[in-house]
């Protein structure tokens, strides 16, 4: 706390000085525990400059995605006005459904600099590097049955990648369920989890995670050639304190949306970013193989396949691999 209240004593006087003297009457602390907290800040990134005869200055701070620095930037009505900020969480996914078991509200957001045990789908692993990337976990409690909580991936991928297109001018790809492409490697990933009852949700965790500054050489060699970030596409980084506003505010018009006027936008917006009527595609499901042409997504957020027998199969969940055209000769 004493931290926040000396960003906001120098965020208010910068680009002036403000002398020890005076943050120590203002905050009530000693002269020595503000320069104690001042190193501290200083390790944390901020850019402080300190004179023992003018006192203090703030001039540069970092690209930190705390309350402090992510607020003021804020433009939503009420997505992620609730902050649960960690340096270092196992999975953000984890630690919002802890918070949502306890009442947390729609629209509190939990975000992380690193995950120790960020979480894909299937018990997958999603690689979480310090201070590079975005991960990010919104609670949502829609009134709607469980059936629909599919379609809330679908807007989480609409949103994402529209925030991705607003930040960088680049043209995400949606791919069906979860992926968000750029130039066909993966740039974000999504895992939503539910907890409900039969016909009701009690509550819905959007997990986000977008590789925003993450380098190829911190990838292990496993992905290397399967992901990518924003940085290497745009070649410039990018700042995740504007995505994060940016994404925050696609996903509360998404959502709103979604609440106000059901699938039909939703699946409009999604069909225009996925492209994957007609596509030949092989898809792995519950682990049986389907081969076939990927044909739409239904109201539910299911891909709809028509098999190489010329059978159509409706898929929940599973992984796709779409398959290069034949040439037609
Ligand atoms: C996903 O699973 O794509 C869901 C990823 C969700 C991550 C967010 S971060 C915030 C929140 N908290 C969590 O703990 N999770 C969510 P899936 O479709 O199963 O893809 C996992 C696969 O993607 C892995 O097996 C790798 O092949 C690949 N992968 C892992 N880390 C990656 C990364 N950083 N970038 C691109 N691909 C990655």
């Amino acid at each position: 706390m004493v931290d926040e209240e000396i960003l906001h004593l120098l965020k208010d006087h910068s680009p002036g000085f403000l002398s020890g003297e005076e943050i120590s009457r203002r905050l009530k602390v000693t002269r020595a525990a503000i320069w104690k907290r001042v190193k501290h800040l200083r390790a944390s990134g901020y850019e402080i400059e300190a004179s023992t005869r003018t006192g203090y200055r703030l001039i540069r701070s970092p690209d930190l995605l705390t309350p402090f620095e992510v607020k003021p930037l804020l433009r939503t009505k009420w997505m992620g006005r609730k902050i649960h900020y960690f340096h270092s969480v196992d999975s953000t996914n984890s630690m919002a459904y802890q918070l949502a078991l306890q009442g947390a509200e729609e629209g509190e957001i939990v975000v992380a600099e690193s995950q120790k045990k960020g979480r894909g789908r299937l018990g997958r692993k999603w690689f979480s590097p310090p201070s590079s990337n975005l991960y990010l976990s919104v609670i949502l409690r829609p009134d709607v049955p469980p059936q629909q909580a599919s379609l809330l991936t679908l807007m989480a991928a609409v949103a994402t990648a529209g925030a991705i297109h607003k930040l960088s001018g680049l043209r995400p790809m949606i791919k069906w369920p979860n992926d968000i492409l750029l130039k066909n490697r993966k740039v974000a990933g999504l895992l939503n989890e539910i907890h409900s009852e039969t016909d009701r949700i009690h509550f819905v965790i959007l997990g986000i995670g977008v590789n925003l500054n993450m380098d190829e050489k911190m990838l292990s060699k496993e992905i290397r050639s399967l992901a990518t970030s924003l940085k290497r596409e745009m070649g410039q980084s990018v700042s995740r304190k504007a995505f994060l506003q940016t994404l925050l505010e696609e996903l509360e018009i998404w959502y709103e949306t979604f609440l106000k006027d059901g699938a039909p936008p939703i699946l409009k917006a999604w069909r225009d970013r996925a492209q994957i009527h007609g596509r030949p595609a092989k898809v792995i499901s519950f682990g049986e193989v389907l081969s076939g042409t990927a044909i739409d997504v239904d109201n539910d957020g299911a891909l709809i396949l028509e098999t190489t027998e010329g059978e159509r199969k409706r898929v929940v969940a599973g992984d796709v691999q779409y398959q290069l055209k034949k040439a037609v000769t």
